[in-house]
């Protein structure tokens, strides 16, 4: 009679093989492979299984941690983790596993690394690695695939065309065809995702070779050259003689890590200083030369200002995304210039007199040398304009206009003051990010993040979770919606279970008010965007978080202080009311959606928004 086996039995009885072989070839290779032999050669060498080769490379890539969820396919790789003493961190849900290692990069300036399985690992991590592809973020995902070879049996489990699926979301997906590929693909995976502008790149490892053993010798290659058009250049310093032309310099993330050489050229040029809501922080709020975000009217009111006396605009690692400019209503300026590591961002959303195609620590490198050239002579009118403008933007913040619950405006002004200027600060996508891009200032690159153009509800939460492991020396603080909440709190599960010391600020309006905005002023009523309520005390019990409540404007330093003092996670219920202070952002986007509009449209639409006003509706939800 044959035995009956059943999957998991099969699943580990193959776990236990794999087990014999690996401690039959490794055990006497696994010393002999860790760090002390990478730092001499630096690369994966010696004879060891595939899953060590990935260990291995992982380990001489510096990888602070892979963020994931084990499965039958990969956990032969976990192993080879623990083996190689590679930290890991175990997620809740695939979809935060993506997005803490897009936040471990961010705030650290390295690749972050996640581990999935194939099929549902793989798209429940999609919006995540959406988020680093749009937001320009290293991260390498090491995705464990289904057998592949010729003759594979079909039926296989979580056999989804992983492959197919990684393409749109990534930079490269490297698909390994055989062990002795592994290391070499996953040093491939960290050079093209730093390289040029940012992203992700994924490795896709068909579990089979996970035990497949092979005698390595696989360097870590050195990074791909920069470019740089020295043409270009020359054409931007021409502009830039010209003393007479007020320069203004619009700074996105591609600055993170050229914050001194950028302060310097806004010094040298005396330029007023703008950035993109990704890259607040590239030169300190606090400097002379800083306006805020944005230079519209989406932006802070200091830099709209300021921006309207500058006739040349050097906008320098950004890419004019729709949500920094509010759907690219961007003041146009006498001559723009911009310069970027990608070629295909350039001019592309402005038109832009000079594009240079460069990375932007050398390009502000290169105009320091060229300094006498092109210094202007320090201008102490535009520094006390300067200071007089956000000094309004700054008491706008201060100023309670909204008396009943908590002011989200006030509450993330007070928030800002209550922190140190080191700590990190994640915004997920609720009506509040606008404001927190307006007057949360940020004293330097890597501080605030937020999903800014793939805009994923929930992001915020697992984000900080994992900005909180990399960085366990800096506090770090999440501001989410209630909407948000409902699709990402369950993460925070993993955050007691770690003893993670992040603090969780969630806005309680019970809705979608960010779509309320949207949909009120078109349609006069609201569809879908009334959520459901819940006990947060209650919840924060059930996963182990400590907990306090912000219900008016009063508690609002004093309970953030509370929170701030107390030790481990802590969920805040904070209760806020968005009705009676305008969104600049929104106002923005509204008149630019309103200009969009030709005659025909713009008729139906006020003839709905009239028959709307003088009909009664009870029917908003
Ligand atoms: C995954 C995802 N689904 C839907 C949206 C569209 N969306 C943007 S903001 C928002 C509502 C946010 O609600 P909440 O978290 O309560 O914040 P609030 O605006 O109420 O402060 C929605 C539905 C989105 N950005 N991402
Ligand atoms: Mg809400």
């Amino acid at each position: 009679m044959t035995p009956k086996v059943n999957r998991r039995e099969a699943l580990g009885a193959l776990g236990l093989v794999g087990a014999a072989v690996t401690t039959a070839v490794a055990p006497a290779r696994a010393s002999h492979v860790e760090l002390g032999r990478f730092a001499r050669r630096h690369g994966v060498h010696g004879r060891m299984t595939g899953a060590q080769a990935a260990a291995a490379a992982l380990r001489c890539e510096q990888v602070r941690c892979v963020f994931g969820v084990p499965g039958a396919q990969n956990n032969e790789l976990w192993d080879a983790f623990k083996a190689y003493r590679q930290p890991y961190f175990l997620v809740a849900h695939e979809a935060s596993c993506s997005v803490m290692a897009d936040a471990a990069a961010r705030v650290t300036g390295e690749v972050g690394v996640f581990c999935v399985v194939p099929g549902p690992g793989l798209t429940n991590a999609m919006s995540g690695i959406g988020e680093a592809l749009f937001d320009s973020v290293p991260i390498v995902g090491i995705v464990t695939d289904v057998n592949r070879a010729p003759g594979a049996p079909i039926g296989q489990v979580h056999g989804l065309p992983n492959e197919a699926l990684l393409h749109p979301v990534t930079k490269t997906v490297i698909a390994v065809r055989h062990q002795a590929e592994i290391p070499g693909a996953i040093f491939e995976a960290f050079r093209i995702a730093r390289a040029g502008e940012p992203g992700p790149a994924a490795v896709l490892i068909p579990f089979p070779f996970y035990m497949e053993v092979w005698d390595y010798d696989q360097p870590a290659p050195p990074a791909y050259p920069v470019p740089f058009d020295e043409g270009a250049y020359r054409r931007i310093l021409c502009h830039l003689q010209d003393r007479r032309r007020r320069v203004g310099i619009y700074a996105g993330l591609g600055c993170a890590d050229a914050s001194p050489s950028l302060t310097a050229v806004a010094e040298m040029l005396q330029a007023p200083v703008a950035t993109s809501v990704s890259g607040k922080g590239c030169i300190p709020d606090g400097h002379p030369l800083a306006v805020g975000w944005g230079y519209g009217k989406q932006g802070t009111r200091a830099a709209e200002t300021a921006f309207k006396d500058v006739d040349l605009v050097l906008a320098i690692g950004v890419r004019y995304s729709e949500v920094s400019t509010a759907n690219y209503a961007i003041p146009q300026h006498d001559t723009l210039i911009h310069v970027d590591i990608n070629p295909q961002n350039l001019g592309k959303n402005v038109p832009a007199h000079v594009c240079l195609c460069s990375d932007a620590r050398v390009f502000l490198d290169r105009l320091m040398a060229d300094a006498p050239a092109i210094r202007r002579a320090p201008c102490p009118p535009l520094w006390q304009k300067i200071q007089r403008l956000r000094q309004i933007d700054r008491c706008e913040a201060q100023r309670v206009r909204i008396p009943e619950c908590v002011d989200p405006l006030y509450f993330l002004s007070q928030l800002r003051s209550a922190l140190g200027p080191e700590e990190l600060i994640f915004v997920d996508v609720t009506a509040s990010t606008h404001w927190a891009a307006e007057s949360i200032e940020v004293q330097g690159p890597r501080r605030f993040c937020t999903p800014a153009d793939n805009q994923s509800m929930g992001w915020a939460i697992p984000a900080s979770i994992g900005a909180q492991l990399v960085r366990p020396e800096r506090q770090v603080v999440c501001v989410t919606g209630d909407g948000c909440f409902l699709m990402a709190a369950m993460e925070l599960s993993s955050a007691a279970r770690a003893g993670l010391p992040v603090k969780v600020f969630v806005f309680d309006d019970g809705a979608y008010h960010y779509m309320q905005m949207l949909q009120e002023p078109v349609f006069r009523r609201t569809t879908a965007t009334e959520i459901a309520r819940i006990d947060y005390a209650a919840f924060a019990r059930g996963v182990g978080l400590g907990y306090n409540q912000i219900a008016c404007n009063a508690d609002v330093l004093p309970g953030i202080q509370r929170t701030l003092g107390l030790a481990g996670p802590i969920l805040t219920h904070v209760i806020v009311n968005y009705d009676g202070r305008e969104i600049r952002w929104l106002s923005a986007l509204r008149s630019r959606y309103i200009d969009s509009l030709n005659t025909g449209q713009k008729v139906r639409l006020a003839a709905r928004i009239g028959v709307r006003t003088v009909t009664p509706r009870a029917d908003s939800d």
